[in-house]
C-alpha cells in the first residue's frame, strides 16, 4: 500500500475529501552544498555552522549517514565515525534562497502552501487538478521541477487526507520517495509503531503513556479518551485524535491578507544639490530605513529601484532585478547607488532622492527561526541584529553610519571607529567592543574543510552574487 510503485486507482472516495502533500527535502543543507560542489557527489558530507572542534552537524548527506552520522551530533564525533567525511561550512543565504524558490515551485500546483520549516511545506491539493487518482504523477512532476531548477536536489513527498498523515507519510520512503496513505489506511501503517513515532510525541510523553500501559499508536487510539484527558488535559484529547490519524487543522498559507508589494522611502532635500556625494548620503540613509523596515516585517526583496527628482521637477526612476533576495542596506545601497551614477548627469540639481525594494517575499516564521540560528554565524548579520536591537530599544537615531555623521572628528575620534562596515555607536553603553568582536572573523578551519569556490552561476550568499553581478555590469559597460 505504501511506496512509489503504487499506481492503482483510488475508487469510492467522496470527491470533497481533503488531499494534502507534505514535501521534505532530503539532507537539505548537505544536498545544496553538494549541488554547488559537484565533486562532492557520492561522498560523505556534513554541514556545520563553523567547522571548529565545538561545532555541531546541521545536516549529513545520506552517504555520511551510513557511518552513523546524524544531525545534532558533534563534528568531532562525526570525524571519529568517518575520518574522511568532508565538512562544509553552512551558507544560510543559499538555503533561504533555495527554500523560497521551492515554495514558488509548489505554488505552481496550489495557491495554498504552508512552509513548515526551511525545507518542508504543506501543499493543499484539495480542489486543484490533483486528485487521488493522479497524485503520484503530480508528485513526480514536482520532483522533476525541483531537479530541473536545482540539479541533484531530491525531495520526499507524503500524501494524505490531512496534515498529520501527510507529514508522517513523507518520512516513510526517504530519500527521493513518494508515499501515499489514503483515508482509513493510517492505522494499518502506523498502528503497530511505538507512540514516539506519532508526530509531536516526545520521549517524556511516551514514558507517561507507557506508565498507563499505552505503548503503540494503535493502543493510544483505542485508550479511553477520558483517561487521557485526565492525565494530559486537552492534549490528551488531541493525542487520542492523532493516534487515529485524525486532524482537521487547515493548511495555512504564510501570506494572510493583502500582500505587500514594495517598501520604499523618499526624501526631499532641504536645498537642491549638485553634489552627488550629498545625494549618496541621503540615499544611504534611505536604504538603511528601507532595509530596517523589511527586516522588521520579515520581507526579502529582489528588485531595487532608485528615483531622482530634479530642480526643474523632471524626474527619473530606474530599477534593477538582482539574482537573490535581500533585506540588507549594503546590498540595496550598492545597486541603488550604481543606478544613480548611471542615470544622473552632472549639472542636474537634485531635489528628491528615493529608493524602493519590490519583488517581495515574506519570510515565513518557521524559516526565520532557522535563518537566524544559522545566520548568527555571519558577522554582518550579527551586526545588523545588534543594530536593530539597539534601535528597538533606544530609537531610530541611537546608532548610525559613520558616513552619515558630518565631519565631526572631535565627536568621533579615530580610536572609536569600527573598521567595516562603518557603523558608529551613539550614546549607548559600551557596544564598540561588541562590534569589534563581531568583526573579528574566524580562522580555526577543520582539516577537511572544503574551500572550493562556488561556481558563479549558482546563487549563493548575497555578496558572492553581488560580485558576480558587478562583474556582469563591468562586462556590459565595456561592450556599451
Ligand atoms: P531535516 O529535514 O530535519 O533534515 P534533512 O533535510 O537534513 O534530512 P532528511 O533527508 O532526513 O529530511 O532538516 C532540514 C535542515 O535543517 C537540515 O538539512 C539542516 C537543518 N537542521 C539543523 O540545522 N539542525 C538540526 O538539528 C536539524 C535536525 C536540521
Ligand atoms: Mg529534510
Ligand atoms: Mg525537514
Amino acid at each position: 500500500m505504501l511506496g512509489r510503485h503504487r499506481k492503482e486507482a483510488h475508487v469510492g472516495r467522496p470527491p470533497n475529501e481533503r488531499l494534502i502533500f507534505h514535501i521534505d527535502m532530503d539532507a537539505f543543507f548537505a544536498s545544496v552544498e553538494v549541488m554547488c560542489r559537484p565533486k562532492l557527489r557520492g561522498k560523505p558530507v556534513i554541514v556545520c555552522g563553523k567547522p571548529t572542534t565545538r561545532s555541531v552537524v546541521a545536516a549529513a548527506s545520506y552517504e555520511a549517514r551510513e557511518y552513523g552520522i546524524h544531525s545534532a551530533m558533534s563534528s568531532v564525533e562525526a570525524f571519529r565515525l568517518c575520518p574522511h567525511v568532508v565538512a562544509v561550512e553552512g551558507n544560510p543565504g543559499q538555503y533561504i534562497y533555495v527554500s523560497l524558490e521551492l515554495l514558488r515551485i509548489y505554488k505552481e500546483k496550489s495557491t495554498i502552501v504552508e512552509p513548515y520549516s526551511i525545507d518542508e511545506a504543506f501543499v493543499e491539493m484539495t480542489g486543484t487538478e490533483c486528485t487521488w487518482e493522479n497524485c503520484l504523477e503530480v508528485a513526480d512532476d514536482i520532483k522533476n521541477r525541483i531537479r530541473e531548477r536545482f540539479p541533484g536536489l531530491t525531495a520526499s513527498i507524503g500524501i494524505g487526507p490531512n496534515k498529520l498523515v501527510a507529514k508522517m507519510c513523507s518520512s516513510l520512503d526517504k530519500p527521493d520517495g513518494v508515499s501515499i496513505i489514503r483515508p482509513g489506511e493510517f492505522g494499518e501503517v502506523f498502528g503497530p509503531r511505538p507512540t514516539t513515532k506519532l508526530w509531536g510525541v516526545g520521549d517524556k510523553t511516551a514514558v507517561a503513556l507507557s506508565m498507563m500501559g499505552v505503548n503503540t499508536i494503535d493502543e493510544l487510539g483505542r485508550h479511553p479518551v477520558a483517561m487521557l484527558r485526565c492525565r494530559f488535559g486537552i492534549m490528551g484529547e488531541i493525542l487520542h485524535m492523532m493516534a487515529q490519524g485524525r486532524d482537521d487543522t487547515p493548511v495555512t498559507p504564510y501570506f494572510e491578507g493583502m500582500p505587500v508589494k514594495s517598501m520604499g522611502h523618499e526624501h526631499t532635500l532641504s536645498e537642491d544639490t549638485w553634489d552627488i556625494a550629498e545625494a549618496e548620503r541621503v540615499l544611504l540613509r534611505l536604504c538603511d530605513q528601507v532595509a530596517r523596515r523589511m527586516r522588521k516585517k520579515s520581507y526579502l526583496g529582489n528588485v531595487i529601484s532608485m528615483r531622482l527628482r530634479f530642480a526643474d521637477f523632471e524626474g527619473i526612476g530606474r530599477q534593477r532585478k538582482i539574482k537573490f533576495y535581500t533585506d540588507e542596506e549594503r546590498v540595496i545601497y550598492r545597486v541603488a547607488r550604481d543606478l544613480m551614477h548611471r542615470h544622473w548627469r552632472p549639472g542636474q540639481a537634485i531635489r528628491l532622492v528615493g529608493v524602493n525594494c519590490s519583488g517581495l517575499m515574506k519570510i515565513p516564521e518557521t524559516i526565520q527561526v532557522d535563518l537566524f540560528r544559522e545566520k548568527e554565524e555571519d558577522s554582518h548579520r550579527k551586526l545588523l541584529t545588534a543594530i536593530d536591537e539597539i534601535r528597538d530599544k533606544y530609537g531610530e537615531h541611537a546608532i548610525t553610519r559613520a558616513r552619515l555623521v558630518r565631519h565631526n572628528k572631535r565627536m568621533w575620534p579615530a580610536a572609536r571607529r569600527v573598521s567595516e562596515p562603518r557603523f558608529l555607536r551613539m550614546g549607548v553603553g559600551s557596544g564598540e567592543r561588541t562590534n569589534r568582536s563581531l568583526m573579528a572573523g574566524w580562522h580555526d578551519a577543520a582539516p577537511n574543510l572544503d574551500t572550493t569556490p562556488l561556481p558563479a552561476s549558482i546563487s549563493t550568499s548575497p555578496f558572492d552574487m553581488l560580485k558576480h553581478q558587478d562583474a556582469e555590469d563591468r562586462k556590459r559597460k565595456r561592450s556599451e
